[in-house]
């Protein structure tokens, strides 16, 4: 586990040169906004500024490690359509992203 954690806290270094179009931000187990509207393509950053780990997957498309708090992943939506992004962790946690 404190190897694990070690390897988090790298990956934001990692990532850091990628390109994003909007922020998505996870705080009190919620993803805020909830609900984005972008074009097909384009990324979106995920930043926790949780005081919990959080993940996060769309089915089919992405499934993340866990993210301590602090960490930001840049995530890209390829197609067009409707997509939920969830936390395998907290199972109430929802955003809705239409990709047009
Ligand atoms: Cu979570």
């Amino acid at each position: 586990m404190k190897a694990l954690f070690c390897l988090l806290l790298l990956m934001p270094l990692m990532t850091s040169g990628a390109f994003a179009d909007a922020t998505i931000v996870q705080k009190g187990r919620r993803f805020n906004p909830g609900e984005i509207t972008i074009r097909r393509g384009e990324s979106l950053t995920f930043t926790n500024n949780d005081e919990f780990i959080h993940q996060i997957y769309v089915t089919g498309l992405f499934d993340s490690d866990e993210r301590v708090p602090g960490q930001t992943l840049v995530e890209n939506f390829p197609q067009a359509g409707t997509f939920e992004v969830r936390c395998h962790i907290h199972p109430k946690m929802k955003l809705v992203v239409h990709a047009n």
